[in-house]
């Protein structure tokens, strides 16, 4: 467990020009004492590598710690590095909780625990904002969406002791609401040696291309936001001068990065002045021009996560992938590897158009690109999205442990569960056999991608279907 230290790396940001800010300070200054709250990232239950070994600083519960320490005494707790939350909650006035839906079961238990102690209990992230009612069972109140769209209202219900039910702002602010994230929050832990060295940043919100299975249109709709290029740029050399060099390692934690590409191509050109190396999450559509990948290669980029998603286009248009075209899915490795950019790619499976054939289909594709990191998980429809209403009829369980895209959802039309699920394990085994890593991974920088190889060799060789149930 960690208290906010005294001695905060302190942000070069100031406190946005918003005019309640003022209003905030003075009401909590009328206070006799500063609350204190408590702010925990619960850990999961999945067996599957989700929160083991190195996990990566959780942005969303800092960018929380950042503003409500402004006003409020913050004691951070990150479960995923063993931290854990106290029985006895009486050090604390507020309890808030982020959630997606495989914690969720652990969110509510920690919420329903701080409510019998007369906690006022905040539960937010994607899970809680999905199903609001659901999570409203929990807490005193949740949060729809970010916290910097409601923070104002949210802060002075704290200071009066007067909670609502549901905070969902009625217009998204803009990104320059963000303030410069506080990492001492996470940083300050006796654990924090497990966090990835890779520091998240988040340059733009939202992702319009609209997947029926992704929460991100569901929570922003079709909205785009961008951060001021220079408040990014300010946050890279702040970290470059904290850690003391040049090369930081940058990991964007943006839905999409690339969406506008004239904000993008103008940030690569300045990162590439900066000197730092990065990752992010990326959408395929425009990485088939070669100059793109140039200038991602030129910034520092070394690994790009792209959702390939799956070989099959029925299955590409079913799910509303507009960005995909199986006819430049080559085209845009080429361009990414001869820039020296390695790819995480992401696969796909359990769609209702998945046959034997799409497993041999998407091993070849695999091999023959030499894709670096392939990543497979199956089709889960998560609550409040499109997609899970659809298949609601269909799925098998509605056990939120399970909800980590690794467990057997529902059974797709071409292929039976047993059958869908052995070739999934085979697949997994033959991607990461050793000589199969090596005629992907041979000549290719001697860097974590390698280690990661190597940790899949050894998870995806005890893998059995029993796993997936
Ligand atoms: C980057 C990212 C990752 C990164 C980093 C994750 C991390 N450590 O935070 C990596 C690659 C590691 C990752 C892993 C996974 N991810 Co992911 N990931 C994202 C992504 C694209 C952005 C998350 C982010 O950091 N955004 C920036 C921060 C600042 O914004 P934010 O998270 O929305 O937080 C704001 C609000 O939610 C709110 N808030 C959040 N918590 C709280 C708490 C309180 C008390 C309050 C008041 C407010 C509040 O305020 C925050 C600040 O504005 C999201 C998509 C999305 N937009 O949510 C998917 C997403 C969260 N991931 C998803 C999934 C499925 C996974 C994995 C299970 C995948 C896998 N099989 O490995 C794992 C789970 C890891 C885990 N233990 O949680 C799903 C979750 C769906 C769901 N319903 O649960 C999402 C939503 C994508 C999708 N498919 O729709 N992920
Ligand atoms: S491209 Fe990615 S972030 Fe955008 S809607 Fe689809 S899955 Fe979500």
């Amino acid at each position: 467990m960690q208290s906010s230290p005294s001695n905060t790396v302190t942000s070069p940001l100031a406190f946005s020009s918003d005019v309640s800010v003022e209003i905030l300070q003075q009401l909590a200054a009328q206070q006799k004492t500063r609350k204190r709250w408590l702010l925990v990232q619960p850990v999961s239950t999945t067996s599957m590598m989700v929160d083991s070994g190195t996990v990566s600083m959780p942005l969303n519960l800092i960018m929380v710690a950042t503003m409500v320490g402004k006003l409020f005494d913050v004691t951070f707790i990150d479960e995923r590095l063993g931290d854990k939350v106290p029985e006895d909650l009486s050090g604390f006035d507020v309890i808030a909780v982020t959630s997606r839906t495989l914690n969720a079961s652990k969110a509510y238990r920690i919420g329903d625990a701080a409510l019998l102690q007369g906690k006022i209990v905040i539960l937010g992230g994607v899970h809680p904002t999905m199903l609001y009612d659901e999570a409203a069972q929990h807490c005193s109140s949740v949060v729809y969406g970010e916290i910097e769209s409601i923070w104002t209202e949210l802060a002075t219900d704290v200071l009066n002791g007067k909670m609502q039910r549901v905070y969902r702002a009625k217009e998204l602010k803009p990104m320059s609401a963000m303030q410069h994230p506080d990492f001492s929050y996470a940083l300050s832990s006796r654990s924090a040696k497990k966090y990835s060295s890779r520091i998240p940043i988040l340059a733009t919100k939202g992702c319009p291309v609209g997947c029926n299975f992704c929460t991100t249109p569901t929570i922003y709709g079709k909205n785009y936001r961008y951060r001021e290029l220079d408040l990014v740029l300010d946050e890279m050399r702040y970290h470059q001068k904290r850690l003391d060099k040049e090369n930081i390692n940058l990991s964007f934690m943006d839905d999409n990065i690339s969406f506008r590409p004239q904000y993008f191509m103008t940030l690569l050109e300045e990162m590439a002045k900066l000197g730092v190396h990065w990752n992010a999450n990326i959408s395929m559509n425009f990485l088939d021009k070669p100059e793109v990948a140039e200038l991602a290669g030129r910034s520092g980029c070394d690994l790009l996560s792209i959702g390939f998603e799956s070989l099959n286009p029925e299955t590409l248009k079913s799910v509303h992938k507009g960005s995909n075209r199986l006819g430049n899915y080559e085209t845009v490795v080429s361009n990414l590897h001869k820039n020296g950019i390695a790819i995480q790619g992401y696969f796909m499976f359990g769609f209702d158009g998945d046959t034997e054939e799409s497993f041999q289909l998407t091993y070849d594709f695999i091999m023959k690109n030499r894709i670096e990191f392939p990543v497979f998980s199956l089709v889960t429809p998560f609550p409040g999205t499109p997609y899970f209403e659809e298949m609601k009829p269909r799925i098998r369980h509605f056990d939120w442990d399970k909800y980590d895209t690794y467990h057997y959802m529902f059974e797709p039309e071409k292929i039976k569960g047993e059958k869908l699920l052995e070739n999934f394990v085979k697949l997994q085994q033959e991607v990461y056999k050793g000589r199969a890593i090596l005629q992907r991974m041979k000549g290719k920088p001697m860097n974590w991608v390698w280690l990661a190889n190597y940790a899949m060799n050894r998870f995806t060789s005890k893998l059995s279907t029993k796993n997936y149930y």
